[in-house]
């Protein structure tokens, strides 16, 4: 059997990574692909249920809290460690199900989850060749252009840490407007426009930061379309999934017969 394709889901706290999961793996099955979905987030809350495989089984952030009397953030160093130790069993529960796909969110606290070398264990551990990070750019933040640098820049230090490669996927594009959608998108496909954005605005030392991390971006190489997604609408899933088989080297299509008319 082929290996699975597994993507893993990040993004800045409240990006909206779990909702798109779940909306990612509920249109897969609706076309026939099985997808097995893994929370990696220890802290995730007690209504976020319904995981195939939940670390919360192994490790839980509240018990940590407890157990060590550390806040929220000292308990999530600690998880990453207790979780690097147990990811083996994870990736052996994993392996039974047998999906094609396997979905995996990943902790809120995202310069933890990037800046822990366990993360990088885990990752590692977990990764077969057919492996894949999703970026979600919040629109909150992509919407200006300041947010959208550095959204980029997270982008990259993510790939640049893990290895892998990613996708960046535009979230929630539902709460922007037509006119804010259609900018964001356009900084993407063409850094031009992005310059021109981040200059227009007040000669501030903030612009002048941007300005620089922008040529640093531009030096880093093509930044690949935004992919514009709303879990809440449905919207942009098929499209997101044919990026992450492009990146996995092919396998089969879908049909566009197969596929929900959704885009
Ligand atoms: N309008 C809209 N809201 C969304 C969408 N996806 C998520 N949200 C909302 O955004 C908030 C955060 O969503 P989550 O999926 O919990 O985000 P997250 O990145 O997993 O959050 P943490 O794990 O806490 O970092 C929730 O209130 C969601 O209902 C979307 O596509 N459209
Ligand atoms: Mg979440």
């Amino acid at each position: 059997m082929e290996e699975p394709g597994t993507i893993y889901f990040t993004g800045t706290a409240g990006a909206g990574k779990s909702t798109l999961v779940r909306a990612f793996a509920d249109w897969m099955k609706s076309v026939g692909y099985e997808a097995t979905v893994v929370n990696l987030d220890p802290g995730s809350e007690a209504g976020e249920d319904g995981f195939d495989i939940d670390i919360r089984e192994w490790v839980r952030l509240a018990d940590i809290q407890d157990e060590y009397g550390l806040g929220p953030n000292g308990a999530q160093v600690a998880a990453a460690d207790m979780i690097a130790l147990k990811i083996f069993d994870v990736k052996q529960a994993v392996q039974e199900l047998k999906s094609d796909y396997v979905l995996v969110d990943t902790p809120g606290q995202i310069e933890l989850f990037a800046f822990r070398e366990a993360s990088k264990a885990i990752v590692d551990a977990l990764s077969g060749d057919r492996s894949a990070l999703a970026f979600l750019f919040d629109p909150a933040l992509a919407r200006t252009p300041g947010g959208f640098v550095s959204l980029l820049m997270l982008s990259a230090t993510l790939e640049f840490r893990f290895r892998l490669p990613i996708v960046n996927v535009l979230a929630k594009a539902d709460v922007l407007t037509a006119e804010q959608a259609t900018e964001v998108l356009a900084w993407s496909e063409e850094p031009g426009q992005l310059y021109e954005a981040v200059t227009r605005d007040a000669p501030t030392p903030d612009v002048q930061l941007s300005t620089e991390l922008f040529r640093a971006i531009e030096i880093m190489g093509p930044l690949g379309a935004l992919l514009s997604t709303s879990a809440k609408e449905g919207t942009g899933l098929e499209a997101f999934y044919q990026s992450c088989q492009r990146i996995f080297g092919g396998g089969e299509d879908l049909e566009p017969s197969q596929a929900p008319a959704n885009d």
